[in-house]
């Protein structure tokens, strides 16, 4: 009997001790949990507090910005250091944009559950033509072969960018535990930058193992006092790879930030 009891206690506290740990720090890299990485603000420019952002990118010196909202949804062309909105196109009731993607000559943009996509011609907004996708649309980007979208899920999909087939599936785990709430995207120099719905946190995914292989903690980064009722969470990556710039913003944030991204010790 003083052995069972010595078994139950053993198990229990080892039970207990890998839940404390979160049970994923125990056995090498495929369960290890990736790092944390801090920030440091570089520039803070001004960002239209009525822009509930779902979708931004950077190019050829301007932001493009895709918001939501059903009656509210639209594509824009920003000015980066004023914030000003240079070129606008709405999206009628009932889509409700969402991730903005760059494509040759085009402009690519998903609707949340409409399971419509938007092609505008890159310089004068003028739509050309749809696709269909099944599920969510979330978030999108690009590596420079395929169209990588995000649908609220663990899971991205790439898309063959001339008939938006899937054609790959890639799910999103730290420490081997999925990560879901993915949502706007960003491809930078060989990783998925993700916002995670809800969360002050970006991850860095790996797109060959989908495994996270950092977090960027953003907490702090919209001060309390620029936030009011209608402020919502992080959401929006844009990356400036001709000069290396980074930049952030949120739904209804009154800010949009160039940060660098500060390495844990
Ligand atoms: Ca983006």
């Amino acid at each position: 009997m003083r052995r069972r009891l010595d078994f139950l206690l053993y198990f229990g506290a080892a039970a207990l001790s890998a839940s404390a740990l979160g049970g994923a720090r125990q056995t090498g890299n495929a369960t290890a949990e990736a790092p944390v990485e801090n920030y440091a603000v570089v520039h803070i420019y001004p960002h239209d507090p009525g822009a509930f952002t779902q979708g931004l990118l950077y190019s050829d010196g301007y932001l493009y910005e895709s918001t939501g909202l059903v009656g509210q949804s639209s594509l824009r062309k920003v000015e980066l250091e004023s914030g000003r909105v240079l070129q606008k196109i709405d999206v009628p009731s009932p889509y409700f944009a969402e991730g903005l993607a760059g494509w040759r000559n085009r402009f690519v943009q998903l609707t949340w559950v409409s399971h419509v996509g938007f092609l505008y011609d890159r310089s004068t907004f003028r739509k050309q033509s749809e696709f269909h996708y099944s599920g969510e649309g979330w978030g999108l980007t690009h590596d420079g072969r395929h169209l990588i979208m995000s649908n609220g899920s663990d899971t991205l999909r790439f898309l063959n960018a001339g008939t938006f087939r899937t054609v790959r599936r890639l799910q999103v785990s730290d420490g081997g535990r999925p990560v879901s709430n993915l949502n706007e995207l960003e491809y930078i120099n060989g990783e998925i930058f993700a916002n995670v719905w809800q969360t002050d946190s970006i991850a860095r995914i790996s797109p060959e193992t989908g495994r996270v292989n950092a977090w960027i903690d953003l907490t702090g980064l919209l001060a309390a006092s620029d936030c009011t009722p209608g402020t919502d969470v992080l959401n929006g990556i844009a990356y400036d790879a001709k000069n290396d710039r980074l930049f952030v913003t949120g739904k209804r944030w009154p800010k949009l930030f160039e940060i660098k991204v500060v390495k844990s010790r």
